[in-house]
């Protein structure tokens, strides 16, 4: 049995501050959406209590995949496209890390599009912020696949000609999808909410940040962040509940149950006003790490004897010597 020495030590030790996890300063732009997702982000690790050692921020390339260096945590800063299969990975050998993934429009819809959809089927625990500010930030303006038709980029010079993918029906279409939200980064109370929310469900939470990049999209926002009637604020019993000064603010709000898939997939469709809030939510679709895991953590000396085994089986071994070695 623990002393109350011990048990008091332990509390101080388990007690954690907003510096605990704040590395560094953020190069980000003034007025750069990724600063308020920072700062969610953050909020949500001191209030969790989470462990600085115990928690991993993986993200691909882009302006918002810097963020694991601005998180004193464990982070991996990997290549472009691909922060969910390495964040499915560190899950499957660490199930008891807590997993996070930044990704940004360019890295999650375009590049790593593959990867985004099997991830939502494989449906490991791990959350996942999508930065959407409908552009290529960090290479100075190309259109995304999230650019709204007629943008005008380096790429697409007279403006772009596609419609634009939704994040939101492309995800809530993927078999064992479990969790789906949407938040603004200029509402922090709410993005917070939403942030928490998203860690708290057991299953691949997919949350997609409507995020401004006032470098390359100044405006881009402005019709939306100037007329509250412009989002439409999601409410339940079931799912999120707005506070007095939010309600009072955001008038048009919508009673929804996030444990309808169908009723999730309409509202996600519309695009204006933008829906803010739990779209979608199913605690009980399986995680692959648990259908899969022996329930084992893995010791280093499991993983050394696990790859020297598997080295060895594209050794040639000299006449002899493996009789001679074993
Ligand atoms: C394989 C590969 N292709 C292309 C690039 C160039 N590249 C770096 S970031 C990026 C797009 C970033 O856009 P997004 O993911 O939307 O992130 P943002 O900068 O907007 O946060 C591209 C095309 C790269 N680094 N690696
Ligand atoms: S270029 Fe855009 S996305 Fe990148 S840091 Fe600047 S404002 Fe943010
Ligand atoms: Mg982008």
């Amino acid at each position: 049995m623990m002393s109350s020495t011990e048990c008091l030590l332990q509390m101080c030790d388990e007690h954690f501050e907003l510096e605990d996890y704040q590395s560094g300063v953020p190069r980000w732009c003034t007025g750069c959406g990724d600063s308020a997702i920072l700062a969610a982000v953050q909020r949500l690790c001191r209030d969790e209590g989470l462990r600085p050692e115990k928690t991993v921020f993986v993200s691909g390339i882009g302006c918002s995949s810097r963020f694991p260096h601005y998180m004193k945590t464990y982070g991996f800063h990997g290549i472009h496209g691909r922060a969910l299969p390495v964040a499915e990975g560190v899950k499957m050998s660490r199930p008891d890390l807590h997993v996070f993934v930044n990704t940004g429009d360019g890295d999650c819809c375009s590049i790593g599009a593959a990867h985004w959809i099997h991830a939502i089927r494989y449906n490991m625990n791990i959350t996942v912020f999508l930065h959407d500010n409908q552009i290529y930030g960090l290479t100075k303006k190309q259109a995304s696949p999230t650019s709204p038709i007629g943008t005008k980029s380096n790429t697409t010079p007279r403006g772009s000609t596609l419609e634009a993918l939704n994040p939101l029906t492309v995800t809530l279409g993927v078999q064992n999808v479990s969790f789906v939200a949407q938040a603004v980064d200029w509402v922090p109370e709410l993005l917070a909410d939403i942030v928490k929310a998203a860690y708290h469900h057991k299953g691949l939470s997919f949350v997609r940040i409507v995020q401004r990049c006032p470098e390359w999209l100044p405006e881009q926002f402005d019709p939306w962040m100037h007329d509250p009637q412009r989002l439409l604020m999601l409410h339940h019993d079931n799912g999120m509940q707005l506070s007095d000064g939010v309600a009072r603010l955001y008038k048009n709000q919508l009673n929804h149950d996030p444990s309808s898939l169908e009723q999730a997939r309409n509202i996600a469709a519309n695009t204006d006003p933008i829906p803010v809030g739990i779209l979608y939510r199913n605690a009980a679709v399986p995680c692959y790490e648990d259908l899969r895991h022996t329930g084992l953590l893995r010791t280093a000396a499991v993983t050394r004897t696990g790859l020297n085994a598997e080295f060895d089986k594209f050794t040639v071994w000299p006449e002899g010597a493996q009789a001679r070695a074993a």
